[in-house]
Formats: C-alpha cells, structure tokens, sequence
C-alpha cells in the first residue's frame, strides 16, 4: 500500500534533488526518494547488528608465500559466513574472488579485515547490502 505525504525542503535542495533524479534516470522523485529511505535503512541495519548480507572482493596474487592456502584456511574456519565463492584468474599471477558473505556485521567485517590484510593481497572492498527484509 503506498501513503502519500508532504514535504517541506528548501528550494535549492529540491532543484540538485530533481536534477540529481533526471541524471540518474529515475522516472520520479518519488522513486528516487524510496531508493534513499532503503539506502539509509540498510546502513542502520549495518549499524544495529542485525543479520545482513554482502559482498566481498578481493584481488590478489597467489604466487605470494602460502597466500591461496592462507585464504583457504580463513575461509573454511569462517564457513558459516560465506555463502558463495566465485573466482576468476585475471593473468597468470592475479586472482579476484568474490565472497557472498551473510551474517552479523561485526563478524563480516572483521572477516573482511582479516583476508583483506593478508600479505599479497592487492585490493579488497566489502559491499554492504541487506536480506531485503521490511524494505518495501
Ligand atoms: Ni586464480
């Protein structure tokens, strides 16, 4: 069910919202307006500890020391965080591995923080996202 409701924002703000809105390809403020509310409610699930879901990748070179088996070790005594694994070779030295991660914050992004700081890794980003719940 959608409710309406009023809006009182200075004038300037609506005009780089609205522009904001046509540069992005929303079809209405309205719409670009629900994406914001679900933005800003994911971050607060991020923030309460709530379950939530989430990407991380990471790009590496497995020719460093024991890399791949370090990741592996990490990744097998932090199986109930990971859902998925997806792995490319990207040249002959390079690696990128994206995991599905899905849990509680503070134990994503300390998984996060602990495969991102092994030597030989070159660049990890944790995505956060959500389980989709209550978000309309
Ligand atoms: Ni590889």
């Amino acid at each position: 069910m959608l409710v309406r409701f009023g809006v009182s924002i200075p004038r300037e703000l609506l005009e780089r919202y609205d522009r904001m809105v046509r540069a992005k390809g929303y079809t209405s403020r309205s719409e670009a307006l629900r994406d914001l509310i679900r933005n800003a409610l994911v971050e607060q699930e991020w923030q309460e500890e709530r379950e939530v879901a989430g990407t991380l990748t990471l790009v590496y070179d497995h020719h460093t020391g024991d890399l791949p088996g370090a990741l592996t070790g990490l990744q097998h005594e932090h199986h109930h965080l990971i859902v998925s694994v997806l792995h490319v070779h990207l040249d002959r030295h390079t690696c990128l591995e994206v995991l599905v991660v899905r849990g509680k914050p503070r134990e994503l992004r300390g998984l996060a923080d602990r495969l991102g700081s092994l030597k030989g890794v070159k660049h990890s980003r944790l995505t956060t996202t959500t389980l989709g719940k209550d978000l309309g």
